[in-house]
């Protein structure tokens, strides 16, 4: 048995999956651990989907309620969603099959910003939570449990959950115990006091979940991979934007805005987010701090140069290489690498007193700089908002990436009006695409429209638009924030019915 649990009430309770899994009952909510990719439960779910299979099966219904920290993996979400057992799937999801069924309306999905979920289901919003399905990395004696590699909602399940599942995972790093900082004094209005962190790598926590060994009903143990994929290098579009990003934070240092450290940096996941470390490391810049979400692999490079002296987040996505690469030296990480759970991660509150610079993907954005991050057409969900709206009410500076074009150019990610709104003009500070960079702040909507076409869409598609925007200015009913109403969805519908936003 593992020499991970050392609580010998909760070795007693050591158990394989299939016995876990049949704790969980239909129509329940399961809050699980997990946040893009890492810390999510690797046997219980799998043994949840082949349970669900067979009642299925035999005619007898089963599904439940599933919360995460955020998105897990094909063993999680692809096998709960293949097996037809999710009723609900709430915040954030990334995985194929999860989403192939929300957008066939089978899954109902709600999709929130990443800091409130725990507190709206705190106030019962979402019912009373029956199960806990929590991955750590060990037990300790006294049965405080040694977090995984992502922290998430991980704290809030296990105090709400009736009934606690743990996976012991021994193939995460025994040297992440003491990376973690576990903040319990959250409360619900009206006692909440202030979050006394003032510096992203402050520790106001402990470094232990708090778990009742009573409620813990199973023990699983696991030897298996987060959902580490493999590295691919930065595009020509994504460095181009990190060229341009970098450009931008040394003209604010000129201006006296940023000083020689930036201020702390929040970075979303994916090939752009790595490209922007990657030329930070290349810059003169050093002794930076990232307070974000998630530490990707760029952060571990930016942190090993020494261009950022401390990182805070709630979790890693990693690739392969680099998750080996973390292993190997974990112990080495603890005095500059924190992790937190998600509601301090992404706290509005922590977030503006810092003055983060808040860097996210977007699909789409409008002439305005309304931005869309998670509907395609307007319709259909891609993953979620996430914690791009947590980060970018609240940031110092707010900047939305993406290339311009998509599909091979048939799609222009600059639009006349976005087709779904995440983020409004009033949140989005600087808008860039391989293009250029857009600095919309002190600009009028008209100002900002100009300066976005000029500066961030492809030259394929700048005419389209700068005819779409003098029409307006001469036809639209007003002219604060000019638009042709019958005309401005008429790229996504053109788009869906000719494969392109092109105009004939
Ligand atoms: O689809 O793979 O089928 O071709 O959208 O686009 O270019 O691969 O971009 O992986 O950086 O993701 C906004 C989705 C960008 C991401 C989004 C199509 C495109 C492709 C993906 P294909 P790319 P990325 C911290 C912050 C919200 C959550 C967030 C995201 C696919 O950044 O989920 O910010 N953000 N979290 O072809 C239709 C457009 C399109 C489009 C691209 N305008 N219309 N399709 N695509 N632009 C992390 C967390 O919170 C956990």
């Amino acid at each position: 048995m593992s020499s991970r649990i050392h609580h010998p009430g909760l070795r007693s309770k050591v158990m394989s999956a299939a016995e876990a899994a049949a704790f969980i009952q239909h129509g329940t909510t399961v809050g699980m651990s997990g946040f893009t990719g890492s810390g999510y439960p690797k046997a219980v779910p799998m043994a949840l989907a082949e349970r669900a299979k067979e009642l299925h099966a035999r005619g007898e219904e089963f599904r439940i309620n599933l919360h995460t920290g955020a998105s897990t993996s094909a063993e999680m979400d692809g096998a709960l969603a293949e097996a037809d057992a999710v009723a609900l799937r709430t915040p954030f999801q990334s995985d194929p099959t999860m989403r192939a069924k929300i957008n066939a309306g089978a899954i109902e999905y709600i999709d929130t910003h990443l800091s409130h979920l725990a507190q709206t289901v705190w106030n019962g919003f979402y019912g009373p939570m029956t199960t806990a399905v929590i991955e750590v990395s060990g037990i300790r004696e006294d049965g405080r449990l040694v977090p995984s590699s992502s922290v998430g909602n991980n704290k809030s399940w296990i105090d709400l959950a009736d009934q606690v599942i743990l996976e012991v995972n021994s193939w995460q790093s025994e040297d992440l115990e003491g990376l973690h900082d576990v903040y319990y004094g959250t409360a619900l209005p009206p006692h909440r006091t202030p979050i006394m962190l003032t510096h992203p790598a402050d520790r106001i926590g402990e470094t232990y979940l708090r778990c009742d060994p009573a409620k813990v009903v199973a023990v699983v143990e696991t030897h298996a991979p987060d959902r580490n994929s493999a590295f691919k290098p930065a595009d020509a579009d994504s460095i181009a934007i990190a060229q341009h990003l970098v450009e931008f934070f040394e003209h604010e240092v000129a201006q006296g805005r940023y000083d020689e450290r930036l201020l702390p940096l929040q970075s979303g996941v994916g090939n752009i987010a790595n490209a922007v470390m990657s030329e930070l490391v290349k810059s003169r810049f050093t002794g930076l701090s990232a307070f974000t979400e998630v530490v990707q692999d760029g952060m571990l490079d930016a942190l090993d140069s020494g261009t950022l002296a401390t990182a805070s987040a709630t979790a890693f996505s990693l690739s392969t290489e680099a998750a080996e690469r973390f292993n190997d030296n974990a112990a080495k990480y603890r005095d500059k690498l924190i992790l937190r759970t998600q509601e301090i991660s992404n706290h509005p509150e922590l977030v503006r007193r810092l003055g983060i610079l808040a860097m996210n993907g977007m699909l789409e954005a409008d002439l305005y700089g309304n931005v869309n991050s998670t509907h395609l057409m307007g319709t259909k969900m891609m993953n979620g908002l996430g914690g791009s709206g947590d980060f970018a009410r609240n940031a110092f500076t707010s900047f939305f990436l993406t290339p311009s074009t998509a599909k091979g150019g048939d799609i222009s990610c600059i639009v006349p009006m976005v087709s779904h709104v995440d983020h409004t003009e009033h949140d989005v500070h600087v808008v860039v695409t391989e293009q250029g960079l857009a600095d919309l702040r002190g600009l009028s909507p008209k100002q900002r429209a100009r300066t976005i076409i000029d500066t961030c869409a492809h030259p394929d598609y700048r005419e389209q638009l700068r005819d779409y925007f003098d029409r307006a200015m001469r036809e639209s009913d007003g002219l604060h924030t000019p638009h042709l109403l019958g005309e401005a969805l008429s790229w996504h519908q053109r788009f869906l019915e000719t494969g392109t936003m092109r105009q004939g």
